[in-house]
Formats: structure tokens, C-alpha cells, sequence
């Protein structure tokens, strides 16, 4: 084991920005951060950033396994062997009963790409199951989809973030970057921004203060919106005609769409007015002759049951104005985990195996099966997305057993009371997590894991660059590594050890081989190279440069043009009505992330927002009788919710708004609508029909869950 260093360099356990830190470690042994120098935060970090190191030293930090002899008993500290011993007997049992599929797993875009990738051939080899998906298919599998139909690959960004900062217009769609990665906005600040939010947030005030502009769409109605600015755009003369002659295909059809929603019809949908969409067409046309210009997608215009034709709509308006696959212009995807890029090209989506490669591709099967020394007929086909997996888990049919890492699907799955409800019914529930999670707390067995400061590895950011995550301090007394656990699990079904490694450098290289040829190719992805400097951008093949633009000469589809879809817009799978008035829309907070698992455990995090609340007009609280402060709850179909009341005078009259980082009876996600976009699996998060009235529970203490 290394020696503890006295400062290391490495990236932030959050978000995709994966900002550079050093971590310093004090006289009395605890770690703190500081941001380093790197060209996405350029020296900065944000809150969650400066108090990352916290985490690893909760008082409630889990250092020895949980094990629940049934049910109805409570979880106890077992040795090692006690629990690992307990989960592969369980497994190979349930396996025998009912077959491999039994068994799921559960993976995450927040593990490395070493732990992604031994995740999913770890499902496929020891487990033999189908049933594999991960929390990236409430993330970024929308614009993913739609990234790859447009231009048959999908890297979020196909260029360096530093590009988007010379740009003359940016346009954000449903995305908040002020508080979601605070140090973007050192990049966003010369360029005029286009805000497309049904909030006036805080990256929506800095546009205005810039010259820029907000359009505060009715949530979900982004579909019609955009389709409005390819017709605006068209009608004003801003189509750059030669590129679309030479490089795309399908402006016709896509066209017919768009012809429909001329702004003022489209004001009656969005609530946008019709001066707005021509004002946008107009700085967005003028920064686009000039090459000039970005479109960038976020969680707001994607998590929709219409989410990929949303963003297809989008990137529809970029291409007829010229912006992929040139220099100074384009449309990216802010992927949001901190490996929400790597985390779905190695293996632990459904339907797909390293490299990027579709699992039911013969070609791709053959070649990971040969890397993996096994015969291709042995491996499984694609299994079920993400929310249907978990819908399914105990249910005729469904798996008995999961396996989960890095995720707290009770808190962040929608229509969370059903989740917590299949999770309860399994045979088995194993979950690794370095706290007890609101999910862990329900799992029969809780493996303590280490931390991104305690261990190595590689992230793949927001801009498809890959980084190395350095290890700063050894893992506390009886904590293991997602790979130790993986390789133990593995043995004790029957694998050999040395196809499970244990050494993230080794999987890495493994995982190389693995995707090479692939659209992902990690095999250029060396410990030299990246030790030499961090500007991998992949596809990184052996002994070749790296790739920070994709698509400059021509696009990945056999004919090298980018593909126009043609996409209609259709209503949110629940529409609000006399019963359920209001809209509820979610999203996040500056100082939590996600489910709060690791935010609501830091003090400073945690006093600074400690509980949910819900943003409402003040006209519309009038109406529920509510004032500031009150405890409001929300009623959907699905459940309930009670929450503060923030009045917000800017706020849309017919949309209240709730983060969704809180658990139990503060979960945003007892309200949301778990309808699926057809081809993405994305549930629409962004959409729920709800009601507001005072909370009827008069304990304010039982009725928030503190
Ligand atoms: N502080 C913090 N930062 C994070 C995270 C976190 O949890 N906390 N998570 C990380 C992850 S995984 C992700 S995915 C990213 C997400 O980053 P963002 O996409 O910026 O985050 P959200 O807040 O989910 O959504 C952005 C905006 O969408 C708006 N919105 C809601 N409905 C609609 C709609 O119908 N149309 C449009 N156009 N907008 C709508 C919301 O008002 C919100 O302001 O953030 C990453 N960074
Ligand atoms: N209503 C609503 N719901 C949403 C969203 C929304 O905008 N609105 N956004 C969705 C999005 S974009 C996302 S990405 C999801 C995220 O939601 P989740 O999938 O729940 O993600 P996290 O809260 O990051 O959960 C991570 C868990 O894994 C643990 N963990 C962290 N790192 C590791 C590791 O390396 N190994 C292991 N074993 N455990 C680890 C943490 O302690 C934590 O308990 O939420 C989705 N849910
Ligand atoms: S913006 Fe993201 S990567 Fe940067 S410090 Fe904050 S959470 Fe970490
Ligand atoms: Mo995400």
C-alpha cells in the first residue's frame, strides 16, 4: 500500500465537470480539498467540491458488513466471509430455482470506468444474467439516443468545454449550470446565453444580465418550442443551406414538423411569447453565420417520456444552422454524473457491452467474448432498462435478488413508494454503499465499500476526457474496494480470480482491449499517458493522438452525414386536470447532490438546506392558502409529499418546483410519473400532475420526516 502523500492531485467525487483537486492531508490525518488548475474548473469548485473530504469521515461511515438473518430482523456487523458466504449461497440457490435471470444488478455513472466495466462482465460471466442496467438511464440515455441517430455516436461533447467560451451565443436547454457546475459559468461568461427553463433560475439571471434571453416554457413543451425556432429560424433566413446540402440528410421531413408551431401558435402552448422565439431565432441565425454558436442540452429539456425526440428537435435546429462537426459551433449533452460518459460505454447498460458495442451485435460478442475467454453463446442478451427492472424485481417473472452499487433508487427512482415496495418484496437484497443509504437501509446484506479518495481509477468527464482519479489515503480498517468485492463475489460462484482483478490498473488495461475497434475506444488509455497529462478525449486508440473534436471532417454513420429526425410534439404522459391543477417539475440544488446520500451527511451542506421545499408564485400559494414558510404537501396519483413553501414571484403560475435530494416523506420522487420514453427508458421526471394545499398533518416534525 502506498504511504499516505501529503497532497494529491486528483478530481471531485461529484459531478461531470470532475473538477481538479488537491487533497491535503492535515496534521491530524484528515483530508481536505482545494481546487487545482484544469480547463474545466479552471481553478475553481464549487461547494460540494471544497467539503468532498467530510464525507469520508461521517461519524456513521459503514466500516463492517450488515447481514439480516430474514425480513423481520435488523441488520447486524458480520465478518467478511459471514456476508460474502451468506450472498453467493443465497444467489447460486435462487439461480438454481429460477435460472439465472433471477439475479440483478444495479450499477451507477458515478463508479470509474474499471469498476463499470468489471460490473457488467461481472453479470454476464458469475452471474450469467441478462439483468443488468444502471442509474445513467435516468441521466443522460435521451440525449444519448438521441446523439446517436443524429450523428451515429454519442460523446455529450464532442468538443473541449474551453471551445463553448469563444462562442457569440450559447443556448441552454433545461439546464442550470450556475448551480448544477457552478465553475461553467467561468466558460459561459462572454457569450450571450439563451435560457430555455420554465423557471427563472440562476443561470436564466445571468443571461439576462449578459444580453442574453430567457424562454420560460410550460415544462415539457420543449418538443414544440424547439421545432418553433427551426421554424423561425427558416422563416428569418438563417438555415445555413450548403452545409445542409453537404452534410446532413432529412431536412424535408424533419421541416414538415416544424412548419407547424410558427411562434404564435406556439405561444399558446408554451406560454413563450411569439418575440421571444423570433428574438432567440435572430441571435442564435447571426451567431451561427459566424460559426459561432452552441446548443446544450440538460436534464430539463431531456427527462421527459418524449426526451429523445425533444432532443432530436434540438439538435434539428443545430443542423440547420450549420453548428456540429465544426470548429467553434456545435450541440453537446452536459452529462451530469462523474462518470456519466464512461459509466455508459463499458458494459452495464442493458442492452450493451464494452467498447459502446450493442450486445446483440454477433461482431461485438465475439470480440468481448475472446477478450473475456469465453464462448460468445454463453453470453446473455439484452435485459431490461432501469425503472422496468427495478418494477419487475419480486413480481412473477421478475428477479428475486439485486445486487446494487452507487445508487439510492428509493430516493431517486420515480414513483419511489412503488421502488421501495419491489425492493422490500425480493428474496435477496444486497447493497455496497460507503454509508447506509435509504436503499442500503433496506438491503439483507450492506457491504462497506471505500471512497474516491481511498482508492484509484479512471473517470471519463463531461467532454469524453479521460482522468485519473488518484488514491490520496488507504481505506479505513475493514473496508473493501468495489473491485475486492466483485472479485470475491466471482470466486465464490465459481469464477477464477484471475479473470476478476482486483488492481484498477490491470481491469484497465483489460478494459482496453476490450473496447478497442469499439465507438469507444479506451485503448490508446494508458497509466503513462495519463500520468503525462490528462487530455485523452476518446476515442484514444494505441499509439494514435487523442480525439477532442469528433466530426469535423464527417459524422459516424456509414454515409458521413448527420441525420435529421423528423419528431412531433405530443403531450406529457399525465396532463394536469380540475383534480391535480398544477404542474410539479424537479431538479437540483447547488449544495446536495442526488439522493443526499453523501450532501445531507456533511454539516455545512446539510445546515445550509436542510430540508425540502417546494418554489411556488405567490398568487398560486394565495390560492392553496399558503404563505412563506408553511408546510405545504403535494398530492399526484402516485403520493404525497410535504415540503416548506419558497415564494418566488418570477415563477410560472401553473409549476411549482421541489428538488429532489430529500428521502422518506421529503422525497420529491413519491410524486413522479414513471411513464418511459419508447426508445431512451428515461421516465419523465420534469412532469407530474399534482395538488397543492396546507399540509393536513399539523406535526410539522412527523409531516417533514426529520
Ligand atoms: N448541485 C448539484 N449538481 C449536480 C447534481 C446534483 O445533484 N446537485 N447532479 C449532477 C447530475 S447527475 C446531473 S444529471 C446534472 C443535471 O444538471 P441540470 O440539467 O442543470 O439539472 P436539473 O436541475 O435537473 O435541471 C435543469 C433545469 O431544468 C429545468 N426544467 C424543468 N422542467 C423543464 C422543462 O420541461 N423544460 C426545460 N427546458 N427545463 C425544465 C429546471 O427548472 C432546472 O432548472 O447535474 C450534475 N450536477
Ligand atoms: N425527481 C427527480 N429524480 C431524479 C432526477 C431528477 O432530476 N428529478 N435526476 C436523476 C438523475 S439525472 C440521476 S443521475 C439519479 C441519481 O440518483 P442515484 O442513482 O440515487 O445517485 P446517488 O444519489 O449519487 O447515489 C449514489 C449512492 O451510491 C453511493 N456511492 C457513491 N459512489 C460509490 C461507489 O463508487 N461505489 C459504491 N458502491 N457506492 C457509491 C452513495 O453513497 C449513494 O448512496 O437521480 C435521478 N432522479
Ligand atoms: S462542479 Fe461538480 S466536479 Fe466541480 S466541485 Fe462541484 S460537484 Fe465537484
Ligand atoms: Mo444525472
Amino acid at each position: 500500500m502506498n504511504p499516505p502523500s501529503a497532497s494529491t492531485r486528483t478530481h471531485c467525487p461529484y459531478c461531470a465537470l470532475q473538477c481538479a483537486m488537491h487533497l491535503d492531508t492535515g496534521a491530524d490525518g484528515r483530508l481536505s480539498a482545494r481546487p487545482a488548475d484544469f480547463p474545466t474548473n479552471r481553478g475553481g469548485l464549487c461547494r460540494k467540491g471544497w467539503t468532498s473530504a467530510d464525507v469520508l469521515t461521517v461519524p456513521d461511515r459503514l466500516n463492517r458488513p450488515l447481514l439480516r438473518k430474514d425480513r423481520d430482523s435488523d441488520l447486524v456487523e458480520v465478518d467478511w466471509d459471514t456476508a460474502l458466504d451468506h450472498i453467493a449461497e443465497r444467489l447460486l440457490a435462487l439461480r438454481a430455482e429460477s435460472g439465472p435471470d433471477t439475479v440483478s444488478v444495479f450499477g451507477s455513472g458515478g463508479l470509474t470506468n474499471e469498476k463499470s466495466y468489471a460490473l457488467g462482465k461481472f453479470a454476464r460471466l458469475a452471474l450469467g444474467t441478462s439483468q443488468i442496467d444502471y442509474n445513467g438511464r435516468f441521466c443522460m440515455s435521451s440525449a444519448a439516443a438521441a446523439g446517436m441517430r443524429a450523428f451515429g455516436l454519442d460523446r455529450g461533447m464532442p468538443f473541449p468545454l474551453t471551445d463553448v467560451g469563444s462562442a457569440e451565443v450559447v443556448l441552454l436547454a433545461g439546464a442550470n449550470p450556475a448551480e448544477t457546475m457552478p465553475p461553467m459559468m467561468g466558460h459561459l461568461s462572454a457569450p450571450a446565453l439563451i435560457v430555455i427553463d420554465p423557471r427563472r433560475t440562476a443561470t436564466a439571471r445571468v443571461a439576462l444580465d449578459n444580453g442574453g434571453l430567457h424562454l420560460a416554457p410550460r415544462p415539457g413543451t420543449d418538443l414544440a418550442l424547439a421545432l418553433s425556432l427551426l421554424h423561425a429560424v427558416r422563416v428569418q433566413g438563417w438555415v445555413d443551406t450548403d452545409y445542409v446540402a453537404a452534410r446532413t440528410s432529412g431536412f424535408e421531413p424533419a421541416w414538415e414538423h416544424a412548419a407547424a408551431w410558427w411562434p404564435e401558435q406556439t405561444e399558446l402552448l408554451t406560454g413563450v411569447p411569439a418575440e421571444q422565439i423570433r428574438a432567440a431565432a435572430d441571435l442564435l441565425g447571426k451567431a451561427a453565420r459566424n460559426h459561432s454558436a452552441y446548443i446544450l442540452t440538460g436534464r430539463g429539456t431531456e427527462q421527459h417520456a418524449k426526451g429523445t425526440d425533444t432532443v432530436s428537435a434540438w439538435i434539428n435546429l443545430a443542423l440547420a444552422l450549420g453548428l456540429p462537426g465544426r470548429a467553434g459551433s456545435g450541440y453537446g449533452c452536459i452529462t451530469g454524473q462523474g462518470n456519466g460518459q464512461g459509466g455508459r460505454e463499458h458494459g452495464q447498460k442493458a442492452d450493451q457491452l464494452p467498447g459502446y458495442r450493442k450486445i446483440d451485435d454477433p461482431a461485438a460478442r465475439d470480440h468481448v467474448a475472446r477478450v473475456w475467454g469465453v464462448d460468445p453463446d454463453s453470453l446473455p442478451g439484452p435485459g431490461r432498462s432501469a425503472f422496468e427492472l427495478l418494477d419487475a424485481l419480486g413480481t412473477p417473472g421478475g428477479p428475486r435478488a439485486m445486487l446494487l452499487f452507487g445508487s439510492n433508487p428509493v430516493v431517486s427512482a420515480p414513483d419511489a413508494g412503488r421502488v421501495r415496495e419491489r425492493l422490500v418484496g425480493l428474496d435477496l437484497l444486497v447493497a455496497a454503499d460507503f454509508v447506509l443509504s435509504e436503499t442500503a437501509a433496506l438491503a439483507d446484506v450492506v457491504l462497506p465499500v471505500a471512497q474516491w479518495a481511498e482508492e484509484s481509477g479512471t473517470m471519463t468527464n463531461l467532454e469524453g476526457r479521460v482522468l485519473r482519479r488518484r488514491r490520496a489515503i488507504p481505506p479505513p480498517e475493514g473496508v473493501r474496494t468495489d473491485l475486492e468485492v466483485l472479485s470475491a463475489l466471482a470466486v465464490r460462484l465459481g469464477q477464477p480470480a484471475e479473470r476478476f482483478p482486483t488492481e484498477p490498473d490491470t481491469v484497465l488495461a483489460e478494459l482496453g482491449a476490450a473496447s478497442a475497434g469499439g465507438a469507444a475506444d479506451y485503448s490508446g488509455v494508458t497509466p503513462e499517458r495519463l500520468a503525462a497529462g490528462e487530455a485523452l478525449h476518446w476515442p484514444v486508440r494505441a499509439g494514435q493522438e487523442p480525439t477532442p473534436r469528433l466530426f469535423l471532417d464527417s459524422f459516424a454513420h456509414p454515409d458521413g452525414r448527420a441525420r435529421f429526425t423528423a419528431v412531433a410534439h405530443r403531450p406529457a404522459a399525465e396532463e394536469p386536470d380540475t383534480e391535480f391543477p398544477l404542474i410539479a417539475t424537479t431538479g437540483r440544488l447547488m449544495g446536495h447532490y442526488q439522493s443526499g446520500a453523501q450532501t445531507r451527511r456533511v454539516p455545512e451542506l446539510n445546515s445550509a438546506e436542510p430540508e425540502v421545499y417546494v418554489e411556488v408564485h405567490p398568487d398560486t400559494a394565495a390560492r392553496a392558502g399558503l404563505a412563506a414558510g408553511d408546510l405545504a404537501r403535494l398530492t399526484s396519483r402516485r403520493g404525497h409529499t410535504s415540503a416548506r413553501v419558497r415564494l418566488e414571484p418570477t415563477a410560472r403560475l401553473d409549476t411549482v418546483f421541489m428538488p429532489f435530494h430529500y428521502a422518506g416523506a421529503q422525497a420529491a420522487n413519491n410524486l413522479t410519473h414513471p411513464a418511459l420514453d419508447p426508445t431512451s427508458r428515461m421516465p419523465e421526471f420534469k412532469v407530474s400532475a399534482v395538488r397543492l394545499e396546507p399540509e393536513p398533518d399539523h406535526d410539522p416534525a412527523t409531516a417533514a420526516g426529520r
